[in-house]
């Protein structure tokens, strides 16, 4: 038999013998058998290719390659489909494994955080730019910075949540702040004018909740600093938002009001029906106070800033129709999930 012809049969024995097997032991002993380094007959086979004469060995060469790489991928693919001799998974009855797999459940953004970011690409485009400030706050940050003395009511212990730590402790009393005004104290300490910030956060107050009130909610604080700021800009802003959220349908009235960090001072409405017979309250608003930029080392002579505080969870009411405040808060998924 000359060489080719031996390749050729050695192809088909081995090939043949691959067929047979069962299961992955049977064709580990296949394998040793025809491609086994020491005594497989490959081996074998691989002798006789250097007895072949000079011209005839390119193509006995080639063939011979060929054969060991068809045998090596019949061997391996006959692996995976054989099985090994203990399978990983039993395949009982009743399991389909082509079936589809079930999809998990997405989470979705909660309603207001979806707001919250809502409201801050809206002030983005007007030219506002998004900072935070901390929830926990010292008397100077949520009072006296923004013109609240010692004895005003605002800072009775009833109406805040002061920490036990300051009234055990030592040191400054800390709360939870009451109000995002705080930022203001904070981003003017730090910074000089042109400023024009927004902040969004959560605030505190022992306030009883009801279907527009809750002791935990969020504020979206505004402030624009610098030497020409007006009134008339404040509304126009306060009325741009109000209609960029709700729509254009939207009624937004300033009635005179007072707050120690603003003067003049507004209170804002939005209307809830289109004959404007009902109103909710949004938030407060103003000229900052002298005095508050006094506290923070500017000279009120060099510059005027209005400043605005809104009830995030108002606006995504009326937006959705949501007709109590608890809802956001309750972790209902019946709820959630409609965002
Ligand atoms: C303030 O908190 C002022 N800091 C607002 C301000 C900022 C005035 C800058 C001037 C300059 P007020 O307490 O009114 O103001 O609250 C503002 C808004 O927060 C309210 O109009 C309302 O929309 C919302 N809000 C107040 N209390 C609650 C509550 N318990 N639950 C839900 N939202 C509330």
């Amino acid at each position: 038999m000359d060489a080719l012809a031996q390749i050729d049969a050695f192809e088909a024995a081995a090939l043949a013998a691959i067929a047979a097997c069962g299961d992955d032991a049977a064709l580990e002993q296949v394998r040793i058998e025809y491609l086994g380094a020491r005594s497989g007959q490959l081996k074998e086979l691989q002798a006789i290719l250097g007895k072949v004469p000079k011209e005839e060995k390119p193509a006995v060469g080639k063939r011979f390659n060929e054969v060991k790489t068809a045998v090596t991928a019949a061997l391996d693919a006959a692996k995976g489909k054989a099985g090994g001799s203990t399978p990983v998974v039993a395949a009982g009855p009743g399991v389909d494994y082509t079936l589809p797999g079930v999809r998990p459940a997405l989470g979705k953004r909660h309603p207001l955080m979806q707001t919250i970011a809502e409201f801050k690409d809206i002030m983005g485009r007007f030219g506002f730019t998004a900072c935070d400030g901390p929830e926990i706050e010292d008397e100077r940050h949520n009072f006296e910075a923004l013109n609240i003395p010692e004895v005003h009511p605002a800072r009775d212990p009833l109406d805040n949540f002061y920490l036990a730590t300051a009234r055990h402790g030592s040191g400054a009393a800390r709360l939870m702040r009451s109000q995002t005004s705080t930022v203001q104290i904070r981003v003017m300490e730090s910074s000089r004018p042109p400023i024009r910030v927004v902040s969004v956060g959560r605030v505190y107050r022992p306030d009883e909740i009801d279907a527009t009130h809750h002791c935990m909610f969020h504020q979206m604080e505004g402030l624009m600093v610098g030497t020409d700021v007006t009134m008339a800009q404040l509304k126009t802003t306060l009325r741009l938002f109000a209609q960029a959220y709700l729509g254009a349908d939207v009624t937004v009235r300033f009635r005179p009001s007072f707050f120690p960090f603003t003067e003049p001072s507004v209170e804002v409405d939005m209307s809830m029906d289109a004959a404007g017979t009902r109103w909710l309250e949004i938030g407060g608003a103003g000229m900052v106070d002298p005095n508050v930029l006094r506290a923070v080392g500017y000279d009120p002579d060099e510059f005027t800033g209005f400043a605005f505080g809104l009830g995030v969870e108002r606006f995504a009411m009326r937006r959705y129709g949501v007709p109590d405040i608890r809802l956001f808060t309750e972790n209902d998924v019946r709820f959630l999930r409609q965002f």
